[in-house]
């Protein structure tokens, strides 16, 4: 074997070895270069004969091109390996970014914070409270005591609690006055507070009717409170709600825990007040039940009711976003149909 092709067959096996480019440059240096073997014969040719220089530089010639391309070869192959390693990391910030699907808030959700905040500008502040309730606040602190009719109005949920003194009743809340005395329990008067929250009652739903829903209780006690502010709080807040174009009216309305007692409805948003299957033809939808607080309920929290009035309310959560954006089912809130859900 001549020294030339010993030179081709040990400088090919080793490029063969080859793992990366900077091996593969030393490669090319040694092999190469312009002080390689191959350089040198190269230019050792001119001290041959023309025979053997004829030969020889043939050789020669053919080697370094061999070597040349095969370094090539090896080059982009090596160049190709480490794009597509790179490629595996790379991130092009240029391409638009892929669509996040985001949840929402319920439609109920919404507007229980949409009322809140409409309140917390008029000066109140919003709690919450348990929705497993004893009878002495969903009643008995809302002078109803057991066996009063009045009882009737909110057909109850019963759950029994066991104690070590026996079975105790507890229920679901009917609605979010048992909140009334609870705060008052805690809090010296001025109190300015509104509690929105779940409520059940055990009845059969309807287009307006739920036997899970919202409510949102308001409460405000202080001296020398009177209907007017109950009145001028409440269509102050459906101007807000409902916008300046929609008509509220209040009515008499009985309440063990008020007096006077008082509805008010906004007119119908379908009929417009003409009437309608939904209004039951009377063109206002009843939004929610309030008065003045009870003198016997301010005495029970040790409130001096000679000193002291209040106002309070409780609305239907529901029945707002079914008056604003004309939904004429409340069943939809809770039937988890997204075709519904998205609109809000
Ligand atoms: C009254 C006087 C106060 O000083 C304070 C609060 C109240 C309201 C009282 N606690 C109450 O629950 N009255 S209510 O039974 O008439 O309900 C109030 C509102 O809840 C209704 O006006 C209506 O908007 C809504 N509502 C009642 N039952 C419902 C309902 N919404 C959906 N489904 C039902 N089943």
């Amino acid at each position: 074997m001549s020294p030339l092709d010993e030179l081709q067959s040990k400088a090919l096996a080793e490029l063969a070895a080859i793992a990366d480019l900077k091996e593969l440059e030393a490669w090319r240096v040694f092999y190469l270069g312009k002080k390689s073997q191959l350089t040198q014969t190269l230019r050792g040719l001119a001290s041959l004969s023309v025979d053997d220089r004829r030969q020889a530089g043939a050789q020669a010639n053919q080697l370094k091109l061999l070597l040349e391309s095969s370094f090539e070869e090896k080059k982009k192959t090596l160049q190709q390996a480490q794009l597509a390693a790179a490629r595996q990391e790379y991130f092009d910030v240029t391409l638009a970014g892929r669509p996040l699907t985001l949840g929402r808030l319920h439609p109920v959700t919404q507007t229980i914070r949409e009322i809140g905040a409409i309140f917390s500008g008029l000066g109140f502040q919003v709690v919450e409270g348990p929705e497993v309730e004893w009878d002495r606040y969903n009643f008995e602190a809302l002078n109803i005591p057991p066996g009063h009719p009045a009882r009737d109005m909110w057909s109850t949920f019963w759950m029994d609690y066991k104690t070590e003194s026996g079975q105790t009743p507890m229920l679901l809340r009917t609605h979010t006055s048992p909140m009334q005395p609870r705060v008052m329990e805690k809090t010296k008067p001025p109190v300015r507070v509104v509690v929105p929250g779940k409520v059940y009652r055990y009845e059969a739903t309807d287009a307006t009717h739920e036997s899970q829903f919202h409510q949102v209780e308001g409460l405000a006690v202080d001296e020398g409170i009177t209907l007017a502010d109950l009145k001028g709080t409440l269509y102050e807040f459906a101007r807000r709600f409902f916008g300046s174009d929609r008509k509220a009216r209040f009515r008499c309305d009985y309440f063990p825990f008020v007096e006077p007692g008082v509805e008010m409805a906004i007119d119908c948003w379908v009929c417009k007040g003409a009437g309608c299957r939904l209004c039951g033809n009377s063109g206002w939808i009843e939004i929610l039940g309030a008065g003045m607080v009870h003198p016997h309920v301010l005495e029970r929290v040790g409130y001096d009711s000679n000193k002291y009035t209040g106002f309070a309310f409780g609305m239907g959560v529901e029945r707002m976003p079914m008056l604003k954006y004309g939904i004429d089912d409340i069943r939809h809130f809770f039937a988890n149909d997204l075709r519904f859900l998205r609109q809000f």
